[in-house]
């Protein structure tokens, strides 16, 4: 990068001679949206890449959130995690439930499976967690009071694009899994998601629901929404989908320099990569503890600013804290407090495919100082 802010994130583009091919393409066939060519070409390739059996893209990340919710006739309370961003509960409050919060495991910054059960009522019927930055959930203790319950399980994987544990996808967990493709995450197609299901049955139907609920041109078999991807940033994502590696690879190397550099400075702590988990470095969180670091979150944050080097505070406040949500009787401090802790003390550093290696410097020495 040469200018002289340093952003949380920068986009991944597609090369832009390639992109005209493809734009001529679709200049050509005059299909530019409802399920064309490249987008049935970008839902098998990342079928391919992300190792699942079933995709079906939207046009945000939020929307297949909705959708899920919807096709699995959720209703009365979702159980979910204050620690995400707002998209998550706000999902669950736009299908008429009532978001139920749980904590954190500071291990990872995800649900704490521990803590599910007592959060569970007549009313429940869902589970919704998020693999926040990444880090898998336990979905292994996830699944089994799920079953134990007969909830559903709605992962929130909005920052999972192709992570996987002991090589299988992340994304088959769960009855359902949702992408975003951001702008702003590993893999974007400006804006973009996808959900992940286990059937061809499940998708039929969420490709139904995507449309207005349309099966053919006369029936409609539900109460659909329009989420469609076009053509353009089918094409778009088709073309980001042969760069997604490397860039993965390069935050990696700025994960490692990050780690190397702060490993050692008293109060500051961040997670490393666990074992099996092939991560996708969507995101560098660490966590300031004031005492030992002699300077509280937002005194470094807003030092930071000022040098233009503008990380930021995923994920405070806690969703739990903002104004829709927080009169909900599981919003409550001393219900999510490893959640608080998290929010007060964390600063996601600049973490993207282009940083060069004065701006890693340029970020370190802040910090170090
Ligand atoms: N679930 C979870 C767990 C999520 O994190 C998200 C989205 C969703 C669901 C919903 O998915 P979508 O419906 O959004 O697909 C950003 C994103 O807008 C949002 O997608 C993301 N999570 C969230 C964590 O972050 P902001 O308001 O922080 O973004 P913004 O505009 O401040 O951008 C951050 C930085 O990125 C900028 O300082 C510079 C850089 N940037 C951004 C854009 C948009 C660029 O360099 N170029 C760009 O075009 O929300």
């Amino acid at each position: 990068m040469n200018n002289d802010r340093i952003t949380v994130t920068s986009p991944l583009l597609p090369d832009l001679d390639e992109l005209q091919v493809m734009l001529k393409e679709i200049w050509g066939s005059r299909w530019i949206t409802n399920n064309g060519i490249f987008h049935r070409r970008l839902e098998s390739a990342l079928a391919e890449y992300l190792k699942v059996p079933f995709i079906s893209i939207f046009t945000n990340g939020t929307l297949p959130l909705l959708t899920a919710l919807q096709a699995l006739r959720v209703t009365g309370e979702v159980i979910t995690t204050p620690y995400s961003f707002v998209a998550t509960t706000h999902s669950i409050w736009w299908n008429g439930c009532i978001p139920v919060f749980v904590d954190i495991d500071p291990a990872t910054g995800n649900m704490d499976p521990n803590k599910i059960e007592a959060a569970i009522t007549p009313r429940t019927s869902a589970i919704m967690p998020v693999h926040v930055y990444g880090n898998p959930c336990n979905t292994k203790a996830i699944k089994e009071i799920a079953d134990k319950y007969g909830l559903k399980v709605i992962y929130d994987a909005a920052h999972a694009f192709g992570v996987e544990v002991n090589g299988e996808s992340i994304l088959n967990e769960g009855d359902l899994s949702t992408l975003s493709f951001h702008a702003t995450k590993v893999f974007n197609t400006i804006e973009g998601g996808a959900m992940v299901m286990h059937d061809a049955e499940t998708k039929k139907q969420i490709d139904y629901l995507k449309n207005f609920g349309f099966a053919g041109e006369t029936e409609v078999v539900g109460p659909g929404i329009n989420s469609k991807i076009d053509e353009v940033r089918a094409a778009y994502g088709l073309l980001n989908l042969r760069l997604v590696d490397s860039a993965i690879e390069a935050r990696n190397q700025v994960a490692v320099k990050y780690r190397d550099a702060l490993r050692n400075v008293p109060g500051i702590t961040f997670f490393d990569d666990l074992p099996s988990v092939r991560h996708n470095y969507s995101y560098f969180p660490i966590f300031v503890d004031a005492g030992e670091y002699g300077m509280t979150r937002d005194e470094l944050y807003f030092k930071m600013k000022e040098r233009d080097v503008l990380g930021r505070r995923y994920f405070y406040p806690l969703i739990s804290d903002l104004s829709p949500y927080r009169n909900l009787p599981s919003a409550t401090k001393d219900n999510l407090p490893m959640a608080h802790k998290m929010a007060d003390q964390v600063i996601c550093l600049p973490l993207h495919h282009d940083l060069s290696y004065e701006d890693i410097e340029r970020v370190l020495t802040i910090i170090e100082y």
